[in-house]
């Protein structure tokens, strides 16, 4: 493997990341052009140095509410506007048939997501999580990216603060990553317009880690963003780490193009997937976590990913929409037995765990 560092032109870099040393948008650039093996071998050092042979999963549910949405942005198939045949949301008590319908299941986690909705009200929101909590109390409630909790501010009329106070003590946990997307603002005015802005997204999160609110992040990349931009988005979950050590876990998006308004784009190659995979590991220094969300990525990729720097694989799932509706190859399940296999076969102990990494 020196020979390749060597060959690579990367001795500098390696030396970094073995003095612990912080990488920089320039080193992100030069390893995101070397030889993949290359790249892998580097983020495998750091993926280990964290967590050794572990690999993460989560027995979880997800619950999409709604995918009627006032932003209808160009990389999502999932949103619709209201009216449409595709569109849907669920009533609470639909809600609360799915969370009965798997009692008797050992769910961790209930991930939920759904749009920015037309004229749902904030009560709504809050009922959700009330309910599913009561149904459901073991498991964590992984609720609402900062695009629904900025959406529940407008419509409520209350701060940012007092919106996460509220869903707090209904019962939500922990914030999913979504939204983030890529933060230029080049990029969001191109393909999510009318999206909270990097700014809000960033101050939403902080407020939430200071409310005792752990979150998770996310990027979505391959569609028309650089790699420079990319680069920046990182450094910028990084800094915004620094200040309140509230993220979990960093998740890279694939970008699905099918059904959406950027179908003309190809979509990220294996390849891509698995440097920026690397490269997520490899700049996210303080970020303890790196997943390789196999719905997005296939399981046969996401297992791959996992000798790339991903410690996590995420989880059983069962019903998944966002990525489903862009036409996902992937299946919309996979048992403990399946994930586990996938773990041990990359040469990987697998570690139950819940939305907080808490080993089970
Ligand atoms: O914000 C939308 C992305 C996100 C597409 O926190 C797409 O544990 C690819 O954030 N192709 C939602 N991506 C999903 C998400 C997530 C998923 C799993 C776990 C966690 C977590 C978070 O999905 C959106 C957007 O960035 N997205 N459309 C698409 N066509």
């Amino acid at each position: 493997m020196k020979k390749l560092i060597k060959a690579a032109n990367l001795v500098d870099i390696a030396e970094k990341i073995d003095q612990g040393k912080r990488l920089s948008l320039e080193d992100g650039l030069r390893l995101y052009k070397a030889p993949l093996l290359a790249v892998g071998y580097l983020a495998n050092l750091m993926r280990e140095r964290l967590h050794g042979r572990k690999t993460y999963y989560v027995y979880n549910q997800h619950i999409n509410y709604s995918n009627e949405c006032l932003n209808l942005c160009k990389f999502c198939a999932f949103g619709k506007p209201k009216g449409h045949p595709e569109g849907f949301t669920l009533t609470l008590e639909e809600i609360e048939q799915k969370i009965k319908a798997r009692l008797k299941e050992p769910i961790k986690e209930i991930h939920i997501v759904g749009s920015v909705h037309p004229d749902l009200p904030f009560d709504y929101y809050v009922e959700l999580i009330r309910r599913v909590k009561t149904l459901r109390p073991e498991a964590v409630i992984k609720a609402y990216t900062a695009t629904e909790i900025s959406h529940f501010a407008d419509i409520s009329g209350k701060t940012i603060e007092a919106v996460l106070k509220i869903l707090k003590d209904a019962g939500l946990e922990v914030l999913p990553g979504g939204g983030a997307e890529i933060f230029a603002p080049r990029v969001r005015q191109e393909v999510c317009p009318r999206k909270l802005t990097a700014e809000k997204w960033l101050a939403i999160a902080k407020t939430a880690h200071r409310l005792g609110i752990k979150s998770n992040c996310t990027m979505l990349y391959g569609h028309i963003e650089t790699y420079e931009e990319r680069l920046q988005h990182l450094i910028a979950l990084r800094e915004a780490q620094d200040e309140t050590r509230g993220f979990l876990c960093f998740i890279p998006l694939s970008f699905h193009p099918k059904n959406t308004k950027l179908s003309y784009l190809p979509g990220p190659t294996g390849v891509e997937d698995l440097k920026t995979m690397a490269l997520s590991r490899l700049m996210l220094d303080n970020i303890p976590h790196i997943k390789a969300y196999w719905i997005m990525l296939t399981p046969k990729l996401a297992q791959v990913a996992l000798n790339f720097g991903a410690d996590d694989i995420d989880g059983t799932i069962l019903e998944e929409k966002i990525t489903h509706m862009a036409k996902a190859e992937s299946p919309q399940c996979l048992t403990r037995t399946e994930l586990e296999a996938l773990i041990k076969e990359a040469g990987y102990e697998p570690v139950e765990r819940d939305t907080f990494f808490r080993e089970i």
